[in-house]
Order: C-alpha cells, then sequence, then structure tokens
C-alpha cells in the first residue's frame, strides 16, 4: 500500500500539526508568499496533500535555521534540504553538556569502561533528558562513528560506548514507564537493522512525556510487530531506518507492515536514512519525522487525545 502524495486529505490543522506549525502561521505565510497551492473541498476549506505537508516542514525547519520566509517562500525542495542540512547556527550545546561528552569521548580513548560509565550517568543525572540525548548521546555516538569509519577508534571502543549508552538508557527507561498505564507506542527497527540506539533514546524521550511504551528492540519482521500490536493497545509503531543500503528492504517491511496493522494505528519514522526516501514511498498512515520537534508535536497530540 502506498501513499498518493498528491492527494489532498489534510485540513489546514492537520497539516499545520503535522508540519510543527500553527494554522496562523500556514494562513499568513500563504496569503503573503503564496507557499502552498492548496485546494478546497465541496464546502469551501482548504485541503492539502503529503506534499503539501512536507513543504511547509521544510519551510519551517529553514526558518528555523534564520532563513527569512520571504525569500525562501519560492525555493525548491532540494534547496530548502541544503539549508536544513547546514549546522544550525543558532543551536549552541550548554557548556555542562559539552564537558560530560567530551568526558565520554576521552574514557572511550583510555578504554576506561567505569569512566565511561560514569560520564553517561553524570549526563543523565545532572541533564533533563532532551538535553542528555540531544547533546550528549547523539554528538558522542555520530563522533564515536566517525572515528570508527576513519580507522581512529576499534570495534571495541565502539562497543564500550554503545553497550553502556544501551544498558544506562533502558534502566531509565524502564524506571521511566513503571508507572505509566494507557494505549502504548512500540519502539523498534525492522529486520536488518541493528541500530537500535537512535529509537531507545526517542522511546526514553516519549516515556518522559508520560507516555506508555513498548521497547521491542532492533531486528523485528514487520509481521511479528503487528502480531504484537494486536494483543496490546498500541496507537502507533515507531521506526528507525538507518542504513541507506538496506532503505529498499525497509521500505517493503513498512509496507508489509501498514498491510498487517489495524488501520488506525500510525506508523512513525525516523532515523538517518527515513530522510532519502520522497514521502510517496511511504505507506498511507505514516508520519516521517525529521527530528526532535516532530515527535514532540507527535507525542503532544498522542497525550492529549489519549488524556
Ligand atoms: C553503534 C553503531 C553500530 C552498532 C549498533 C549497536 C546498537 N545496539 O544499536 C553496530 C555494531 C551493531 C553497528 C553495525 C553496523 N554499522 Co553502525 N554505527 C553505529 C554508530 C556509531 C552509532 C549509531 C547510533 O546509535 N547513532 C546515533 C543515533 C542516536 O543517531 P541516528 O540513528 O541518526 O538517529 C537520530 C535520529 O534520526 C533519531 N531517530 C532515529 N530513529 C528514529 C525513529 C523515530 C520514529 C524518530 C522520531 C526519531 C528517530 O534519533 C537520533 C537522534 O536524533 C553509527 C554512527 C552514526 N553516525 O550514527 C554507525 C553507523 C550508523 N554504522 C554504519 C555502518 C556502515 C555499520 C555496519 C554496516 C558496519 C559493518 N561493516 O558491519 C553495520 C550494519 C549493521 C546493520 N545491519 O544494521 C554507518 C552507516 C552508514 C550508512 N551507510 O548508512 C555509520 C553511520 C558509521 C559510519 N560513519 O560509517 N553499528
Amino acid at each position: 500500500m502506498r501513499t498518493d502524495p498528491g492527494r489532498a486529505h489534510y485540513s489546514i490543522k492537520a497539516a499545520a500539526v503535522a508540519a510543527g506549525l500553527s494554522v496562523e502561521t500556514v494562513r499568513a505565510w500563504e496569503r503573503r508568499h503564496g507557499i502552498v497551492n492548496a485546494r478546497r473541498d465541496r464546502d469551501g476549506h482548504r485541503i492539502y496533500t503529503a506534499l503539501d505537508v512536507a513543504r511547509l516542514r521544510r519551510l519551517r525547519l529553514a526558518t528555523e535555521r534564520g532563513h527569512a520566509i520571504g525569500k525562501i517562500a519560492q525555493a525548491s525542495d532540494a534547496e530548502l534540504d541544503r539549508m536544513i542540512s547546514q549546522p544550525d547556527p543558532n543551536r549552541g550545546f550548554s557548556a555542562p553538556a559539552q564537558a560530560i561528552a567530551a568526558q565520554i569521548l576521552g574514557a572511550v580513548e583510555r578504554y576506561d569502561i567505569e569512566g565511561c560509565d560514569q560520564a553517561i550517568a553524570m549526563a543523565f543525572a545532572l541533564l533533563p533528558l532532551p538535553a542528555v540525548v540531544g547533546e550528549v548521546l547523539v554528538p558522542v555516538l555520530r563522533e564515536v562513528g566517525d572515528r570508527w569509519h576513519q580507522g581512529r577508534f576499534t570495534i571495541g571502543q565502539e562497543r564500550l560506548v554503545s553497550s553502556a549508552v544501551r544498558r544506562q538508557t533502558s534502566s531509565v527507561l524502564n524506571a521511566l514507564n513503571a508507572t505509566t498505564k494507557g494505549p502504548t507506542i512500540v519502539f523498534a527497527t525492522l529486520s536488518g537493522e541493528l541500530h537500535e540506539l537512535g529509537i531507545l533514546l526517542y522511546a526514553a524521550l516519549a516515556a518522559s512525556r508520560r507516555v506508555r511504551v513498548c521497547y521491542l528492540g532492533p531486528d523485528m519482521p514487520p509481521r511479528e510487530i503487528a502480531d504484537f500490536c494486536r494483543h496490546v493497545d498500541v496507537v502507533a509503531v515507531a521506526i528507525s531506518i538507518v542504513m541507506i543500503e538496506d532503505l529498499g528492504s525497509a521500505l517493503q517491511q513498512l509496507a508489509t507492515l501498514r498491510e498487517c496493522l489495524d488501520p488506525a494505528t500510525e506508523i512513525w519514522i525516523g532515523g538517518a536514512a527515513s530522510g532519502y526516501a520522497a514521502p510517496a514511498q511511504f505507506p498511507l498512515g505514516s508520519v516521517t519525522m525529521s527530528g526532535p520537534s516532530d515527535f514532540e508535536t507527535r507525542i503532544e497530540l498522542f497525550g492529549s487525545a489519549t488524556r
């Protein structure tokens, strides 16, 4: 099953929420800058396609990087993607986060297992969870990956840090999840995708927002995920796609997942490789998330619908 990206099916409210904007902003951008050409339904209300939503989201991300909407309103999607992929000049990580990240990397350089564990524990103890994820662990994991790729870190050093991150994030997730009841979001990666830390960190973020989380982990066949969801009160399945080479397989598996899941269950998709697929390649009922702000918006919506 495939999304028809040209089919208009979002109201202005749904489109604004999905793009991370307010309805007023969408209206003002349309009026002043003609950003998308929304069609009208029989009652005269604006309706938006998945392509419109993707464009609105790109425009939002570019404006968050300091580009004036008037200057970028007519930019192509490829130009907007280039703007979005530049390092964010407004995003200064806090000094404590930077110091802890440096401490973790120093410990890994020295093969200091306890030092690495202590520095990660310090991040969880001292910083709010979004900062632990966004300012410490993700940058550290990316740096470790780059050093491994350049031959400056061994596989053992990569394992040292990734297993410490997995252990400590899992225990934070379990503690947060212990008292939360209600509809659940399932987190997993598909068959063949072994990179689980992105989805684990996002599971912890969701649990910290008082959402019940079920973490199934990596390498899950789509039919098994769907089977699990039939036994639990699941509202969304969050999937991470990291390996670009495996994107084709991931898209096929997502189609299978969609076929087997209850149509009301959303599929949330993130991870480094997910941005390489066009919106039309994802099945109907999927929500692609380019970063923490999309995720937080969705969690907020989900929370307000179930509270
Ligand atoms: C740890 C690691 C591993 C571990 C994973 C252990 C584990 N338990 O997860 C192991 C050893 C298994 C591994 C194996 C491999 N790896 Co590796 N690995 C990494 C490393 C260092 C960290 C991965 C990670 O956790 N990243 C940090 C996460 C937190 O970032 P992220 O995935 O981009 O996700 C972010 C967002 O996208 C978001 N997110 C992610 N998912 C989702 C989902 C939703 C719904 C939402 C809302 C958000 C979201 O969360 C994150 C925070 O913003 C990366 C380096 C890197 N740059 O990431 C390489 C890296 C991903 N690996 C790489 C490679 C090449 C491999 C191997 C092929 C190596 C090999 N020759 O065997 C295998 C492939 C295994 C497989 N089939 O999956 C490459 C991938 C390049 C590519 N082609 O895409 C990287 C980038 C390293 C590099 N610089 O070359 N790896």
